[in-house]
Parts: C-alpha cells; structure tokens; sequence
C-alpha cells in the first residue's frame, strides 16, 4: 500500500474514533434514584439494589434524596444537567405528582413511582405513571392476623385488649396498611372501640413516638396493648413510647411491615421486646425492578405495567435470619 494512504487512513481512524466517541457516551443510560427518606433501611437497600443492577447490566444509577418537593425538583433539574434519562422515585408526598411529572416531562425523562403512587389533582392514583409498590391492604390484613395469633398464644382476652393504630390517613398505601390491619382484628373478635389513632405526621420513628406517647397516657386502663403502624419504623416508635410509659414486653405486641435493618437492630437484642413481629417485603426486590422496569422502557420503549403489587412473609424473632435471606436481604 501507498506508504501516503497510511497515515491518512490512520488520520480517519482517529476522526471517526472521536466522532463516534459523544454519540456512544450519549448513548450511555443514566437514571436517578430518588427517595423520601434516604437515611432509613428500607430505601438504602432499594437504591443499592437498584445500583448494581446497573452494574450487572451497563447502566448507571443517581442516587438522590428528595425529603420535600423542593429537593425533588432539584433534583430532577441535577438529573437533567447530568445528561439522564429517567428517573424512579418515592415522592415524600404523594399530591406532588403532577408537579414531578410536569418537570419531567418538559425534560424528556420517563418516570417511574415505587412504594408511593403519585395522586392527581382530584387525589386519584396517576395511573399514567407505572408503579411498584405493596399490596397494602393484603399486607395490612397478614399485620393484623400475626397479631390476633400471637394474643391467642399469649391467653388474651380480645375484649380487653386496646390498639395503638399509628396512622398516616394522607398517604394511601398506609391508610390501606393500617386498614387491612383493621379489618383482620375485627374479624379476630377484637373490638373496635378499643383501637385508638395516633396520626403521625411522618413515617418515622420519631413522629409515631411523639404520636404515640399521649395515647398511652390516656388510656392506662389496659393492660395489654397491641400496635401496628404502616411501617416497622413507626411501630418502634410506639413500642419506645410504651416502654417509656412503662409497659413491659409481654404486655405489648407490635407488629410492623418492610423487613429492613431497623426490625433486623430489634430482633438481634438479647432480650425480646414489644415489637414481635414485621411483614417483610423484598425492598431489594423493589429497588431492582423498578430501576429495570425504567430501563427497558429507556432502552426499548416498552412501557412497565400500570401497577405491580407485591407480597409480605411474617417475619419474628425466631425466623428473621432465614426470612432475609430468602427475600435476598
Ligand atoms: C412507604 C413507607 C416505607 C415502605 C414503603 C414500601 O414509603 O414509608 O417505609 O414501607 O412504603
């Protein structure tokens, strides 16, 4: 070969390299993670989760917090900056929907909800937005059987029994929890007048405490108690302020929902406490799908069901280390 044509097929060589470079980089998918309540088990295990999917398949995840809807939205404009193209989120209030959307929208990124579904404006689930999350109701009910089961083993006598239902009626997958919760103690004999709210103001431990505490105080006729909440952070926060009141372990049964480090910290203190039992749901589970629900819609246009419903296990002292590890925890 002419020794000239060398270098110049070298020199195109090079130019298309640095051509085809920024086309494949913009081909590169990027997506946010980003979850109400960053510093809780529960979402560090969805954003990991999510994190090495991306790793396993070639896709790189933002992991972001959003505690109010102004983080959120900045947090869409840094995603935007940032070339992504998508993002799944646990909004930290649900009627923020639309706005989140809208932004997303004007940005050209696909949206996916896990755990919170968005509402519109009329306080309908946006059921243009897919969505991952429990089935709340169901998951409530298996709350409120572990309960009425463990207050049979115990001796109790349904009708003496008083309820601390910590509730957060705003946010509908934990009205459907607590709900659900309801109904199973009802069916169970357990008498409705006896079942006091504690609405929170959050869904974390401090706010079920504070929540909690004057409930106790009101009520110091009974002497044996049960509590449920939407989650297990929640429920410690009522079984703290049920000690603090001074009820004992065996005058409490506390039964929580999610499966994370907060029941894993409880279940591993040498002594048994109030708080008997969590439902456990795969949070690695939801933090995987969701990411490859965004995925494939970003990488195949195929758009992830409406709705995907998952499933709890009772989990208690005796059988957390087994429960955690088959839901991959
Ligand atoms: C809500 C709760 C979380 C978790 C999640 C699935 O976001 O706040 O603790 O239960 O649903």
């Amino acid at each position: 070969m002419n020794r000239k044509v060398i270098p110049s097929l070298l020199a195109l060589g090079v130019s298309l390299s640095l051509c085809l470079t920024p086309a494949l980089a913009q081909d590169e998918v990027k997506i946010g993670f980003i979850v109400k309540k960053p510093e809780q088990a529960w979402f560090i295990n969805e954003q990991d989760a999510a994190t090495k999917l991306g790793q396993e398949k070639g896709f790189k995840v933002v992991r972001l917090s959003g505690e109010d809807g102004q983080q959120v939205l900045s947090a869409i404009d840094n995603l935007n900056s940032q070339g992504a193209q998508g993002f799944v989120i646990c909004p930290p209030d649900v009627r923020l929907g639309p706005a989140i959307a809208n932004r997303a929208k004007q940005y050209g990124m696909k949206v996916v909800t896990v755990d919170d579904q968005f509402l519109d404006a009329d306080g309908k689930p946006m059921a243009d937005v897919p969505h991952l999350g429990m089935s709340g109701y169901k998951i409530g009910r298996q709350v409120g059987e572990a309960i009425a089961a463990e207050m049979q083993r115990r001796g109790w006598d349904p009708q003496q029994v008083a309820a601390l239902r910590i509730s957060n009626n705003e946010l509908p997958t934990a009205k459907a929890r607590t709900d659900g919760a309801t109904d199973a103690l009802l069916d169970a004999g357990f008498v409705e007048q006896n079942i006091f709210d504690a609405p929170q103001q959050n869904t974390d431990t401090s706010s079920a405490f504070a929540a909690a505490s004057p409930v106790f105080s009101k009520n110091g006729r009974f002497e044996h108690w049960v509590i449920y909440a939407l989650n297990e952070e929640s429920v410690l926060g009522g079984v703290r302020a049920s000690e603090q009141y001074g009820l004992s372990p065996d005058q409490v049964i506390g039964v929580g929902i999610n499966g994370s480090g907060a029941a894993f910290a409880e279940f591993s203190r040498q002594k048994p406490t109030g708080f008997y039992g969590t439902v456990a749901v795969s949070s690695t589970m939801h933090g995987r799908q969701s990411a490859d629900n965004l995925y494939t819609w970003i990488t195949q246009d195929k758009k992830p069901p409406a709705n995907t419903e998952t499933t709890g296990t009772l989990m208690t002292r005796d059988n957390w280390q087994q429960v955690r590890e088959d839901l991959g925890l």
